[in-house]
């Protein structure tokens, strides 16, 4: 998972583009860049690590530049080398580039093409720098010496034509402007916006409206499905459909977990998503428990304090926050690797025994992943002398892959595989659990926003809104996400680097 922001700015926007990727921290805290444009110049920073890490005072100094993009980054297919942080660059034409949130599943296939067609050479596994030349490549057909807007539609809709797949992107083109475009399903979420200063408009394209609202800037829209938004370093701002067929199919998941509540994704407060959540779910509980003795409901922070609020109050029992988080240290999905998941479990929530012993506890979380931080936190619980455990989960079972930029283990480390829900709740220890029905997720992500025609659920039910997801290609990420294959991938890069 991806965070991404592009601005056309009345002065440098180095310090605007840093506060904007702070505030993107959640969807990726692997590495993080930042390229600049003045004048004819580039001027870049990026490597592995937090914003507050990559990001020194003298590399702030030295990243001047009206225009410019940056990316903080969560890999999903690639390695965690610092040669595949973002922005990514290509010379020609004109010197371009660009910065990408998703995953796209036929880069195997572009990466041919673009090497024997398109004569052009793609130097790490990341899908992003396929899309980047993608993009280059077709502007590069399509432009004359000097560079249009329409010129840009049409490399977009190119774009479209070839990728398959989930891509929310900015690229930079230099001495020109800034491009943010949308894959035809708007799966990652995209939206742009403006400030008047007294020198003049500035207009920003970001991941989440969280930025904009932080920053000062109006939400003008999402950017639609399809659609392309292009500023001139001028400031002047076109945009245009480029799709010729597009399907509203935002990721559900956003709304589960990944974006920030304080963000309207696509009209959706993700807040108000999570609210209904609570509620739904309550009335679940309801249904399959009428004479449930819980005494307290407890949520598992902190995405899922949002939703617990609204079934303590709709079970009419106590909301405590029993047990505490350690805003310190990493979250421990996303952690690379399964032994540095486990320890850190423990020194990152810990239970109030006031609030739990001698007493019947519901535990709410967002999702249940792989089920070991889920575990772990049960048994917590339960030597913190809980009577009796039970666990409620915002969303439905996680059972299949997510091939659209989250980076999920693979199936078979998945807790729902080949368990049913009575296995899953003795695994995990607890009494009774309650999933929440895909339907009623699917309700609450709705929303009023009319334009959305479905959602893409496909990690609760393996359908993929963009087709083209085979066997194979799930095996062969499969190959490519298991820890062990991560690790060796590692050595390799880092063997390398050693050699040059
Ligand atoms: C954690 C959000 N959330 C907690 C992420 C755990 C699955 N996990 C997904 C639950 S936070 S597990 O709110 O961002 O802190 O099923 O893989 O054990």
């Amino acid at each position: 998972m991806c965070g991404l922001v592009g601005m056309v700015g009345r002065k440098s926007v180095q310090y605007d583009l840093y506060d904007a990727l702070s505030i993107l921290q959640h969807r990726g805290q692997d590495a993080a860049g930042m390229v600049t444009c003045q004048g004819d110049t580039l001027n870049q920073r990026k490597g592995n690590g937090l914003v507050q890490d990559v990001f020194r005072q003298q590399h702030m100094n030295h990243l001047t530049g009206t225009m410019g993009i940056a990316h903080n980054r969560y890999p999903t297919a690639g390695t965690s080398s610092s040669a595949e942080a973002q922005p990514m660059y290509v010379n020609s034409p004109f010197g371009i580039c660009l910065a990408h949130n998703g995953n796209l599943i036929n880069d195997d296939k572009l990466n041919e093409d673009l090497f024997r067609a398109d004569r052009r050479h793609i130097n790490t596994s990341s899908d992003s720098e396929v899309l980047l030349n993608v993009f280059a490549h077709e502007l590069q057909n399509v432009a004359g010496l000097r560079l249009s807007p329409d010129d840009i539609f049409k490399a977009v809709e190119r774009v479209h034509e070839r990728a398959v797949g989930a891509y929310a992107a900015v690229a930079l083109i230099t001495g020109y402007g800034i491009v943010g475009f949308r894959d035809p399903f708007g799966i990652r979420p995209m939206v742009f916006g403006k400030r008047e200063t007294r020198d003049g408009i500035e207009y920003m394209i970001t991941s989440e409206s969280v930025v904009l609202d932080i920053l000062g800037f109006e939400l003008i829209d999402d950017v639609a499905p399809g659609e392309a938004i292009y500023i001139q370093s001028n400031g002047r701002l076109y945009r245009q459909q480029c799709a010729t067929f597009t399907n509203y199919s935002p990721c559900i998941f956003e709304h589960v977990y990944f974006a920030r509540p304080d963000s309207v994704i696509d009209g959706v407060s993700v807040y108000k998503a999570r609210l209904k959540m609570g509620e739904k779910l309550a009335d679940k509980i309801l249904r399959e428990y009428p004479n449930h003795d819980i005494d307290v409901v407890i949520p598992i922070p902190d995405t899922s304090c949002t939703a617990a609020l609204p079934i303590a109050h709709r079970l009419g029992v106590k909301y405590r926050e029993g047990i505490v988080k350690n805003r310190y240290v990493g979250r421990t999905f996303i952690m690379p690797e399964q032994e540095q998941r486990q320890k850190s479990v423990r020194r990152k929530l810990n239970a109030i025994d006031l609030e739990i012993r001698g007493k019947n506890v519901l535990l709410v979380d967002d999702s249940i992943i792989r089920g070991t931080t889920t575990k772990q936190v049960v048994q917590m619980a339960r030597d913190t002398g809980a009577k009796n455990v039970y666990l409620a989960s915002a969303a439905p079972a996680v059972r299949y892959p997510n091939v659209y930029g989250i980076d999920m283990p693979t199936a078979n480390e998945f807790v729902a595989n080949n368990r049913t829900e009575k296995e899953i709740a003795e695994y995990i220890g607890v009494n009774w659990l309650v999933y929440q029905d895909l339907d009623d997720l699917v309700s609450c992500a709705q929303g009023i926003n009319e334009r959305i025609n479905r959602f893409d659920t496909s990690v609760f039910d393996g359908k993929y809104v963009t087709g083209g997801v085979d066997a194979t290609y799930l095996n062969r990420i499969e190959t490519l996400r298991n820890d062990g294959a991560k690790r060796r991938r590692e050595a390799d890069v880092i063997e390398f680097h050693n050699q040059i």
